[in-house]
């Protein structure tokens, strides 16, 4: 059984208050909050074991080395990897996607090809690749999505063609809370023989996300938002292409044989890991990934089910906001409008009621575009949320329509 309240009181951050008012927080998509355990193992290993990884040949820097490659591990049976050196530890998804939109070009893509993303990403899905378009000479071309929020997939069999290198596409919308259907992506991706890159940014927190049973080439998540440190994230990628693809970046710990008249790489994941690897955000991962695995995440899957059934009856209650996405699969992020309110004052309104929501583009302009508005107020919920929590919000958005009524 899922309890919420006990799940609670593993974040010291949720019993505290906001301008005098309880925390409510809803900007879990930003980021997500910390149980214990993760603090607890970060403070550990900086108080017992801390130093560098995979070049002493002393007692400390053999525990941190096996912490780095458990977490690895670990990572492996989360995202259900074929085998751990498929995992590469980068920054985090933006930087993941950096590296395949950089390293995957350089070897790949050239003047006249094309890369797929789609109208529903975050940044990070479409710069990079339009950085990369711009130094191959490549296009890039982008996926619409209808005003419910649906990806309309079946336009990408059009686009799919045989200058087409890549297809790149967020798992769930961190605006829409759409669920995509990235398996069904991947298969015709590869009827075409051309690789899928999955954005799990905003998946990853919420369900289990399966790479094998996807069948994509690339996936990239945050630890940040499912309950690690920042500055920690994964990118998964099959063997065939790792080995293929060229560094990122060059530097210590990625090489095999240097000589100044050249250098040899080591094998993937080491030669995507230039530098001294954030070690410590690793331990932090692999501390929140047990501590999903220990409330089990069908169980925060169903609670979370549970806290969107709430929150869609809740806003269909408002007269006067418009919510943006109603997709029949969805995880629990909820953007909208209200008649006449700026999103800006809106937020700034709810944060005096100790309710932390997020206003703004949120990253995803071309999304704003689709609806032509400048931007909109997110309300997104995770794991510890409640459904008290969403009635507290509902209450505070009358507060604010009487306000500038
Ligand atoms: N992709 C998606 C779908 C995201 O939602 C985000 C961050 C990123 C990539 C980038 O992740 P990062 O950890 O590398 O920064 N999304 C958000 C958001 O919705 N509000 O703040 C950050």
């Amino acid at each position: 059984m899922f309890d919420v309240e006990r799940v609670r009181e593993d974040f010291p951050i949720l019993s505290s208050e906001v301008h005098g008012r309880p925390l409510v927080y809803f900007d879990n998509s930003a980021t997500s909050q910390k149980p214990r355990c993760v603090i607890e193992a970060v403070t550990d290993l900086y108080t017992n074991h801390n130093s560098n990884i995979h070049r002493g040949v002393h007692e400390l820097s053999g525990r941190c080395s096996a912490a780095y490659e458990d977490a690895r591990s670990k990572v492996r049976g989360f995202i259900n990897a074929p085998r751990d050196e498929e995992v590469i530890f980068t920054r985090g998804t933006t930087e993941s996607i950096n590296l395949v939109a950089q390293s995957f070009a350089s070897a790949y893509l050239e003047r006249g090809d094309e890369v797929i993303v789609t109208d529903m990403e975050h940044h990070s899905n479409i710069v990079p690749w339009q950085m990369a378009c711009e130094r191959s000479g490549a296009s890039l071309r982008s996926m619409p999505f209808d005003d419910d929020g649906n990806l309309e997939t079946h336009l990408l069999e059009e686009m799919l063609n045989p200058r087409t290198r890549m297809v790149a596409v967020s798992h769930v919308s961190n605006v829409l809370g759409t669920v995509n259907p990235v398996k069904d992506i991947a298969s015709l991706a590869h009827e075409h023989d051309v690789p899928l890159l999955v954005d799990a940014a905003q998946s990853a927190p919420h369900m289990k996300v399966d790479v094998q049973d996807i069948d994509c080439d690339f996936l990239a998540f945050s630890g940040h938002k499912v309950h690690a440190e920042t500055g920690i994230g994964v990118l998964y990628g099959k063997s065939e292409w790792l080995e293929d693809m060229p560094p990122y970046q060059g530097g210590g710990g990625m090489v095999g044989i240097v000589k100044m008249g050249g250098t040899t790489y080591a094998e993937p994941p080491l030669k995507f890991e230039a530098g001294t690897p954030n070690y410590v955000g690793a331990v932090s991962l692999s501390a929140a990934l047990d501590y999903i695995a220990s409330l089990g995440m069908e169980n925060v899957a169903k609670h979370e089910a549970v806290l969107t059934e709430h929150m869609l009856e809740s806003l269909a209650g408002f007269e006067g906001l418009t919510l943006y996405g109603n997709a029949p699969l969805r995880c629990p992020v909820f953007s909208f409008n209200l008649d006449g309110i700026h999103h800006y004052d809106a937020g700034q309104i709810l944060d005096k009621m100790g309710i932390a929501v997020r206003t703004g583009t949120h990253c995803a302009e071309p999304l704003m575009d689709h609806y032509g508005i400048t931007g909109n107020v997110r309300a997104s919920l995770a794991m510890y949320n409640t459904v008290e929590e969403i009635d507290i919000l509902a209450e505070g958005l009358r507060k604010v329509q009487g306000l500038f009524a």
